[in-house]
């Protein structure tokens, strides 16, 4: 029965239900809003590869009927580098959270935006480290309480979007995991992008941030999103927290690595890839 005006269960291992998240997580709604991209661009399961890193947001293979990767903490985008060089008419969606791209991964985050690669990376962005028990993140906000920081973090936060536009990334958008009619929207344009693409998913962890902020369960971590967000257009002079503006922060075209890879090996007569 298609729910969502499309049928999605073709993208999902339903036999995989239920998943390991904890009951609320937002990892679902993504995993949900992936499908949907997929079905509304009509991308065959089998042209498409979900390449996670380790964490909660990593086991996003495991419930996607794609081809899949879990690969290691940190090291998600030099496995789909590879995969899409190797590889390059597959759609590599990268599924990472923000321990994984922004801490140990950085380096690979940013060099893989500087190379302009075809890859769409969806980041979980809890403000917390999840699967290991809620440590602190460099995404978890100043004063925000993690089982590290118990009398809240001192640090500036990094802003993903800040980052992937310095490192030259050519799609960039940020959303919330409240905003079930724009979250499958920008996943598709990413998907449809040709060039690096990141979209910046602020997600719920009612484990860890949720209980340890004193936030609440999902619902009431859901209403949280929705008050801490302001979309780009609107953005008021008052905006107490400019790293939750939303929107489509880039969207442009450059040389895509692949293509210049492709265009090197043509002009030395040789072959690329699975052509
Ligand atoms: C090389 C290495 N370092 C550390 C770990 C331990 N580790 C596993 S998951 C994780 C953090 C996960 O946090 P995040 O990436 O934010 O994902 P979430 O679980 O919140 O989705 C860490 C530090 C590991 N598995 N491998
Ligand atoms: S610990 Fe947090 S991020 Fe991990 S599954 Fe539970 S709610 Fe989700």
């Amino acid at each position: 029965m298609p729910r969502l005006g499309v049928d999605v269960d073709c993208y999902l291992k339903t036999e995989a239900l239920p998943t390991v998240w904890c009951p609320g997580c937002g990892n679902g709604t993504v995993v949900q809003a992936l499908a949907l991209a997929l079905a509304r661009l009509g991308r065959p399961p089998e042209e498409v590869a979900v390449v996670g890193g380790i964490g909660c947001s990593g086991r996003t293979p495991f419930y996607v009927r794609t081809h899949a990767m879990h690969t290691t903490h940190g090291r998600a985008l030099a496995f789909a580098t590879g995969l899409k060089l190797a590889r390059p008419s597959l759609t590599v969606v990268v599924a990472t959270g923000d321990g994984d791209l922004l801490a140990i991964g950085t380096n690979h985050f940013l060099h893989a935006a500087r190379r302009n690669v075809d890859l769409t990376v969806l980041l979980f962005n809890n403000g917390i480290y999840g699967m290991t028990g809620g440590q602190m993140a460099p995404t978890t906000p100043e004063g925000g309480r993690t089982t590290t920081s118990l009398a809240g973090s001192a640090e500036r936060p990094f802003d993903a979007v800040e980052l992937a536009m310095a490192a030259g990334a050519t799609y960039v958008a940020r959303t919330t995991t409240f905003d079930m009619q724009e979250l499958p929207l920008r996943i598709e344009e990413a998907i449809r992008h040709p060039g690096f693409a990141l979209v910046e998913v602020i997600t719920q962890c009612p484990t860890y941030f949720g209980r340890l902020n004193r936030i609440g369960e999902a619902p009431e971590m859901l209403l949280w999103e929705r008050d801490h967000t302001e979309d780009l257009h609107g953005a008021g002079e008052g905006l107490a927290l400019p790293a939750l503006t939303t929107g489509v922060f880039r969207q442009e075209r450059r040389t895509e690595y692949t293509e210049a890879y492709r265009a090197l090996c043509a002009a030395r007569g040789g072959r690329y890839g699975d052509e």
